[in-house]
């Protein structure tokens, strides 16, 4: 009866071999040529907007810096992160939108909109994320969770044309939280989904917080693709959201760093060239019909 030599073996934690490929040597140089040298497609719509939203907590602020970090080659802190998690108030509250320049000071035709965590009780709501969608919110549009969108306000945009409404949507879920995320909060990022869907308007999921979920991958971020947790996690974001897992990009923010390094950037980069590319056909899909 049950000798020893009967048990399984203990199920390893890796794949043999990554489940996408990645360059670790020559990537990050190549990355960083592409997305530098981005031309948009229409001339007219520049920069493409890509909108950042999610949780509160989950990395959105953070994953704007680690953009504009990867992009600049050292730490930047542009877009304030939460350093003292308070669960149930965002930190973001006003829509800002952020330029990004290459090294050499110029600007990217892309631009990212930081907005306030979803959250039950503060945050944003659905109907302001439609409305961003649509671009009918200019920059440094506050909004407050307690009121419906002031169509009054001198930042509301009556009249949107295609260069002011969103053309990529960047869902943003915490790898480590996102079994725990309020059912609600799924509700609303589904329902904006759905929304970006009828508008046709492409969709990502950034996953955040690698680190905190696994920890060969804490140890050695190359580990990222052989990572059976990682992966366990990417499919549960796409359960969640109904987002497909080759539409997702796991990513470390830079959150205690004082130097980039090009393992980071690289995953960071190969979000960033994805997303930037969803956006460009979007907009020459809408020119097109
Ligand atoms: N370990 C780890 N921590 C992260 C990562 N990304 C963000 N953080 C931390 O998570 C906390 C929240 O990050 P923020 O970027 O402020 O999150 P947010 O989604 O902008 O939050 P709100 O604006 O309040 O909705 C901060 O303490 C970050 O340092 C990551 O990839 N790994
Ligand atoms: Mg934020």
């Amino acid at each position: 009866m049950g000798s020893s030599n009967s048990s399984p073996p203990a199920p390893t934690p890796e794949y043999d071999r990554p489940w996408r490929s990645i360059n670790w040597s020559e990537d990050g140089r190549k990355l960083l040529k592409t997305v530098t040298s981005f031309q948009p497609g229409n001339p007219e719509v520049n920069p493409l907007r890509i909108l950042l939203h999610g949780p509160v907590g989950a990395g959105k602020s953070s994953f704007f810096n680690s953009v504009n970090s990867a992009l600049q080659g050292k730490i930047t802190t542009r877009a304030l992160a939460n350093s003292t998690l308070n669960d149930d108030k965002t930190f973001t509250v006003q829509c800002k939108t952020y330029k990004v320049k290459n090294r050499t000071g110029s600007f990217l035709p892309f631009a990212f909109t930081d907005i306030a965590g979803m959250d039950k009780k503060f945050g944003i709501k659905t109907d302001d994320i439609k409305k961003l969608l649509n671009g009918h919110i200019n920059d440094g549009y506050t909004f407050n969770s307690a009121k419906p969108i002031n169509e009054e306000d001198p930042k509301y945009n009556n009249n949107p044309f295609l260069k002011d409404k969103i053309h990529c949507l960047v869902a943003v879920l915490p790898a480590n939280t996102v079994s725990m995320i309020n059912e609600e909060i799924i509700w609303q990022m589904r329902e904006v989904r759905e929304k970006a869907r009828d508008l046709g308007i492409p969709q990502v999921i950034v996953m955040t917080k690698v680190d905190e979920v696994c920890p060969l991958v804490k140890n050695n971020l190359q580990k990222i693709y052989t990572s059976k947790k990682i992966k366990q996690k990417m499919e549960e974001c796409s359960n969640k959201l109904g987002v497909p897992v080759s539409c997702i990009y796991p990513v470390q923010n830079y959150h205690e760093e004082n130097n980039t390094n090009t393992t980071a950037d690289i995953l960071i980069l190969d979000a960033l060239k994805n997303i930037v590319n969803f956006a460009n056909d979007y907009v020459e899909d809408q020119v097109d019909s």
